[in-house]
């Protein structure tokens, strides 16, 4: 791969010395998109790199979400894997006792969630510290993240999710509301009906840094240098993640708010909890096959996700049910039992259904 690193050095250098002010904002806003664009490239290149998008990791994806932890150095990352799963994470007081992902399978709600276990990371783990990008990428590519820190750790929590940011996994945030139609000819054209605080000049220059020079751009929310960046990135990820902070059988009475989640993973306590908390995030759910000339049954469960259709659970069955256009469904979302419906509407939670 090109080593892009003195690159990067020179335009944080400059990005330093540059005064911020009104007048310097597109400048700014270039520089920004530049070290942005790089940063696309070296994810591009690194997922390209094999190991399953895993950098370095062979990490091999099965089940129906994953889920990675995420954590400083013994935070019990790999007591919590043991717990929920049937693998068997070496535990031990010291730090780095994990050296490599560890995959395990967690059976919920007829779910199949796997879950990676992975060494801990270090602050500037996204600088390259450790291991860090290597293990970061194995969280680029996950469905859902558990931050993980214990109670005289906190701060951590923050830590990492800093580190994530920093390697352009957007936690619990959705993609910017812009949207970009590339043309041949033309050059840019911006259209928005907010006010916004950055101008045209500095909205085009980001954008034509990025590689985008010709195209009408729909600026649908208030942006900012960084979010109207992470519109036009083409390696930003977003995922949601659970904070826990473990080890909470240490302290009398954990204190601090319900942004966190409390847990003991040795004593087992909050675990359950944290099991909802993780079908809940993944916006799991899950829908019952019913097989012609069968009554409406919950037999054959299928998991899904939100904002999935009916033609997404055909995908998921396989070739014998690919030409399937109609349903007959049951459950919340028909209006009487066994309505007929098109593939093309969304399933719900415990919806039946029989393919036609
Ligand atoms: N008191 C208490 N100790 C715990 C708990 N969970 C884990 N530990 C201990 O903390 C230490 C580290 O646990 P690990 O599960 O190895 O931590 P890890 O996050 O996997 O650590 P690395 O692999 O080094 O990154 C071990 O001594 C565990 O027994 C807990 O809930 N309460
Ligand atoms: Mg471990």
């Amino acid at each position: 791969m090109t080593d892009f690193t003195q690159t990067i050095e020179e335009i944080k250098k400059e990005l330093r010395e540059t005064p911020h002010h009104k007048g310097t904002e597109h400048y700014i806003g270039r520089l920004r998109a530049r070290l942005a664009r790089i940063e696309d490239k070296i994810y591009e290149a690194s997922s390209k790199g094999g190991g399953g998008g895993g950098g370095g990791y062979a990490v091999k994806k099965t089940g129906d979400a994953s889920v990675v932890l995420i954590g400083p150095p013994s935070a019990g990352k790999s007591t919590l894997l043991n717990k929920f799963t049937n693998a068997q994470s070496k535990v031990a007081a010291y730090a780095f006792t994990t050296t490599t992902v560890i995959p395990g399978m967690m059976l919920y709600k007829d779910a199949y969630i796997q879950i990676f276990d992975i060494p801990g990371l270090l602050e500037g783990a996204s600088k390259g510290k450790g291991r860090g990008k290597e293990v970061l990428s194995v969280a680029r590519n996950s469905d859902l993240l558990l931050v993980i820190s214990d109670v005289q750790r906190i701060n951590y929590i923050e830590k990492m999710t800093q580190e994530l940011e920093g390697a352009g996994i957007r936690i619990n945030k959705i993609k910017p509301n812009v949207l970009i139609n590339k043309k041949i000819i033309g050059g840019i054209t911006i259209h928005t009906n907010i006010k916004q605080d950055l101008d045209d000049l500095t909205i085009k220059e980001i954008a034509s840094e990025m590689g985008i020079k010709n195209a009408d751009i729909s600026i649908k929310e208030k942006v900012t240098i960084d979010s109207l960046i992470d519109s036009f990135s083409t390696s930003r990820v977003y995922i949601p993640a659970i904070f826990v902070v473990n080890k909470t059988d240490t302290v009398h009475r954990p204190q601090f708010t319900d942004h966190y989640l409390a847990i003991s993973a040795e004593k087992g306590t909050g675990l359950e909890n944290l099991k909802e908390e993780i079908w809940n995030k993944l916006r799991l759910l899950s829908v019952y096959l019913v097989q012609p000339n069968e009554e409406p049954n919950f037999e054959s469960p299928i998991i899904m996700r939100e904002g999935d259709l009916l033609s997404d659970v055909t995908v998921k069955l396989g070739t014998d049910f690919s030409e399937k256009r109609l349903a007959k469904i049951w459950g919340n979302a028909a209006h009487f039992p066994g309505q007929e419906v098109p593939t093309t509407i969304k399933v719900t939670d415990r919806m039946q259904v029989r393919f036609l």
